[in-house]
């Protein structure tokens, strides 16, 4: 895994892009810096053995290196299964493509996976037994996220499973600068400097625009889907699963 050095050297303030220099040191760049991130993994594939279902779709939004994708695929235990798994960097999709094809050789798994390069509003969602929005979300405008979840709901079948995870601000000042210096404090115990740590947050500001678990709910209430609950929850950092 290659380390991310990417805020020890960019002294220039430049707003956050998915390039090829991230998409090089991104698998340990989300390790380090996403408190919970494994865990979200490794429940993709759990929950991909109980709810995807034969002959549907399922969708990574998202998809970046694929590693949500790889997991559902080495969850789901059902015959014709399709995962389409999504990005809108060239950067990602094109690793995220040879690392498929590394997995399809090595496994030969039954679940094709169709990685598509585009914006994820644009893609039309169907007949989907489950589908992942994995620190995905928050870099979509505000006023296009309730649409992408409507479209998300109406392209699922009855029962099916979204799995949300998202960076929060919490509603309270006080607990917000609690939980804000905790994960500063995660990432300077993994290597981050303090300057990396500042710099990576001026470059996502207004590239990252989090809300609070209650905005998250409430949307998807409004989109339609009958339960939601939040089952992880590390300082900032929230995944939640909702069912149609
Ligand atoms: C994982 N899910 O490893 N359309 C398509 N892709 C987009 C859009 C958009 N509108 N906006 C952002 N992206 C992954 C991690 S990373 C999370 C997801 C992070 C893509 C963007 O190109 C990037 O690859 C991904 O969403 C977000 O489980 O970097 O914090």
């Amino acid at each position: 895994m290659t380390t991310d050095q990417i805020y020890q050297q960019d002294s220039e303030e430049k707003p956050f892009r998915f390039n090829g220099d991230v998409a090089k040191v991104f698998p340990d760049m989300l390790k380090r810096s996403i408190p919970g991130y494994a865990a979200t993994i490794e429940a993709i594939g759990s929950l991909a053995a109980r709810y995807a279902q034969p002959d549907t779709n399922c969708y990574d939004l998202g998809c970046s290196l694929g590693a949500a994708t790889l997991a559902m695929r080495q969850g789901i235990d059902k015959t014709g299964c399709q995962i389409t798994a999504v990005d809108a960097a060239p950067a990602m999709t094109a690793r995220c493509r040879e690392i498929i094809a590394e997995d399809d050789r090595q496994f030969s798994p039954a679940t094709t996976v169709n990685i598509v390069d585009a914006d994820i509003r644009d893609v039309e969602i169907k007949n989907a037994s489950m589908v992942v929005l994995n620190y995905t979300l928050q870099f979509l405008l505000m006023e296009d996220r309730q649409a992408l979840m409507r479209s998300i709901h109406d392209g699922m079948n009855e029962g099916g499973l979204l799995l949300l995870s998202e960076k929060v601000v919490d509603e309270n000042a006080e607990m917000e600068q609690l939980l804000f210096d905790l994960h500063h404090e995660h990432k300077r115990r993994n290597d981050y400097s303090a300057l990396e740590v500042s710099r990576k947050r001026a470059a996502l500001e207004n590239v990252l625009i989090p809300e609070t678990v209650k905005a998250h709910r409430d949307r998807l209430a409004k989109a339609g889907f009958r339960l939601s609950a939040v089952w992880l929850r590390y300082f900032n950092f929230v995944s939640i699963i909702a069912i149609k």
